[in-house]
């Protein structure tokens, strides 16, 4: 709409405007009254069905049978859980229940991590609340379910338009009893750098407020200063903070000692004297070998006074053994997912684990019957996401070599597609390695992962080698990610940064060794706010402002899209993704009690304008919508 303004402007038209065209015509911002509900949803199927979805690209949509739901009574109720003794006794109770439970107890990562690290972080809320209620009544006993942060919010309004708060408080309705966890990334909250204080603060509260009750809180460098002020702003919310110390290297190679258990011990002391009331451990990559687990988690055990919460990824296939050597060494929770959400990039298998602990002492209290019926839903649905699938398809043991984490593998794999590397994939993937030594060995997760693993695509791209970066780096122009990681930006590795390289990057800049929020100035909220609210003319809650300071373009991307399209996150996925079949008749939900009968009649021939005539019925009549052939 904001182009639309412009090239129908009687200025523009006549040529009489100059740079400031834009910032001098404030009617270029007033776009046309909004259409109904029904027409802007016609024009999104019409645009996809014509155009195809970014990413997928004009393909078939598939016929696949709906997914199976596991029936349960609605009648009865809903089970008491975890949720409730937090709400009751706050955060020391839900430590003390931890504490009486000789058997191992599981986080469910399906609703975050397991799509994160196999299909890209693609599932849909839609997809999520089908299966909400049924997942909160038949697995009362879990200790909670990761179902946001990380990737979620980003890719929520980037790719999936939808709004991530939204999908908090759905959640939160279907599923009373149990504990919402959630990953945050310490001062990059749920982005990719630090953000100033304020936010951090911010973002944690009204997180809590709206659901959240477990904040797994992580440094991408274990960097305990730049993590203190989100375990903080967690306790002073009243909600859990679990610290959690991310895992590289391995402390039984004697050839890799920057890493060793000293260093584990150390970090471990720091986080409970900065307030954690859990200890997680965060496996990213799944580098913790089995008896390094033993190793790690005994001795962990004798040093704090702490639960342990063990994640870790099954990408080499050792995730069960590892897990099953960690619950012998004393772990209290280990996170899980349902079995067809689960393996290689994604956690191990709950199903599996409690097969592995099968009349044993810590065998997970957990219904078998149940995990297998909601693993049929997952298996239906995961076949949705199809297009997103990583292509790995088997246990990937190079992982211990290149050390990426589970949730990049197929991120960075899409990323060297995108600049033409694709078969270069394996050169990247040595890169990878090569870029991390180089860099002094450094903990390697979101964000500081995206660092080295844009330097590696970097140097593959530009077949430069590690002796050319020493030897040309003067006239080498590198990536802004890798420039700011060296400045500092993302706080001080441990050990430091090497400084032959570091000169080499910074080319004269002076780096920062503060914590970097200590040099960034607080948001106005307010005048974001006013900001938004002027640019679109509609009025914005305080849960947009804070997506808008995390992300701006994002945000301000996402609302247009809304604006434009409406909420799309009530359609069906695979309506979403591929549009509808010549004749196919959908029933859409757009609020409760209020459906849409949809049925797409045909499709024009694209005009000497570019655009196409779609012709649909909406609920028994004629409606014809206009979009642009792309193509
Ligand atoms: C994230 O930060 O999104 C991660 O999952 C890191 O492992
Ligand atoms: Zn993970």
């Amino acid at each position: 709409p904001f182009l639309e303004n412009v090239i129908t402007h009687e200025k523009f038209l006549t040529g009489q405007y100059n740079t400031n065209f834009i910032d001098q015509t404030p009617e270029l911002f007033v776009f046309p009254k909004p259409k109904d509900r029904g027409t802007k949803m016609l024009t999104f199927i019409a645009n996809t069905v014509v155009n195809g979805y970014p990413g997928i690209g004009k393909e078939k949509k598939p016929l696949l049978k709906s997914a199976r739901i596991p029936q349960i009574k609605l009648s009865e109720k809903m089970p008491e859980g975890t949720k409730q003794i937090l709400d009751k006794e706050g955060p020391e109770g839900v430590v003390n229940w931890i504490r009486s439970k000789k058997e191992v107890l599981l986080t469910d990562t399906t609703f975050r991590d397991a799509h994160q690290s196999l299909l890209a972080t693609r599932i849909r809320t839609n997809d999520l609340l089908h299966i909400a209620q049924p997942t909160a009544k038949l697995l009362p006993n879990l200790f909670s379910v990761e179902m946001w942060g990380g990737a979620t919010f980003d890719v929520a309004y980037r790719f999936l338009k939808e709004d991530p708060w939204v999908r908090l408080q759905l959640l939160r309705e279907k599923m009373p009893n149990l504990l919402f966890q959630m990953l945050l990334r310490a001062s990059n909250a749920v982005g990719y750098k630090n953000y100033p204080d304020n936010v951090i603060k911010e973002f944690v509260q009204k997180s809590a407020e709206n659901g959240i009750d477990v904040f797994r809180i992580f440094d991408s460098l274990n960097w305990v200063k730049g993590m203190t002020l989100a375990i903080d702003a967690v306790r002073d919310a009243g909600k859990i903070a679990e610290a959690a110390i991310c895992y590289t290297g391995d402390i039984l190679d004697p050839t890799r000692q920057k890493y060793d258990l000293n260093y584990y011990k150390a970090l471990a002391k720091e986080l409970e004297q900065s307030g954690a009331h859990i200890l997680g451990i965060k496996d990213m990559a799944g580098l913790l070998k089995p008896q390094a687990a033993y190793a790690l988690i005994s001795t962990l055990k004798e040093t704090v006074d702490l639960p342990i919460h063990l994640h870790t990824h099954d990408t080499s296939g050792n995730g069960i053994y590892t897990y099953v050597k960690a619950i012998e060494a004393g772990v209290d929770i280990v996170d899980v997912a349902i079995s067809s959400m689960a393996g290689l990039t994604s956690q191990p298998s709950a199903n599996t684990l409690y097969y592995a602990l099968e009349h044993q002492d810590r065998q997970p209290n957990v219904d078998i019957e149940a995990l297998e019926k909601l693993s049929h839903y997952w298996e239906d649905v995961r076949h949705y996401y199809k297009a997103f699938e990583s292509g790995m398809m088997a246990p990937h043991t190079e992982v211990y070599n290149h050390e990426m984490p589970g949730g990049q593998y197929s991120n960075l794999q899409q990323q060297a597609k995108a600049v033409g590397l694709e078969s270069q994939w394996d050169d990247v993937k040595k890169m990878y390695r090569k870029v991390n030594d180089m860099f002094g060995d450094v903990v390697k997760v979101t964000p500081s992962s995206k660092v080295v693993g844009d330097m590696a695509l970097f140097m593959v791209q530009n077949q430069l080698t590690e002796e050319d970066i020493y030897e040309r780096g003067d006239t080498i122009d590198f990536p802004d990610s890798v420039v700011e990681f060296f400045q500092g930006y993302l706080g001080q590795p441990y050990q430091g940064f090497p400084e032959k390289l570091q000169k080499v990057i910074l080319k004269g800049r002076e780096p920062i060794t503060v914590r970097p929020g200590e040099l960034l100035e607080n948001v106005d909220f307010e005048a974001l706010k006013k900001e938004l609210e002027e640019t679109f003319e509609q009025e914005f809650t305080d849960l947009d402002v804070i997506s808008y300071a995390l992300y701006p373009k994002v945000f301000e991307e996402y609302q247009q899209f809304y604006n434009q399209y409406g909420d799309v996150s009530v359609l069906d996925t695979l309506t979403f993704f591929y549009g509808m079949r010549l004749g196919e008749e959908i029933e859409v939900e757009i609020e409760q009690g209020k459906t849409l009968i949809v049925k797409l009649v045909s499709i024009g021939q694209t005009q000497s304008d570019g655009t196409k005539v779609v012709y649909f019925e909406l609920n028994g009549q004629p409606r014809e919508v206009v979009v642009k052939d792309e193509s």
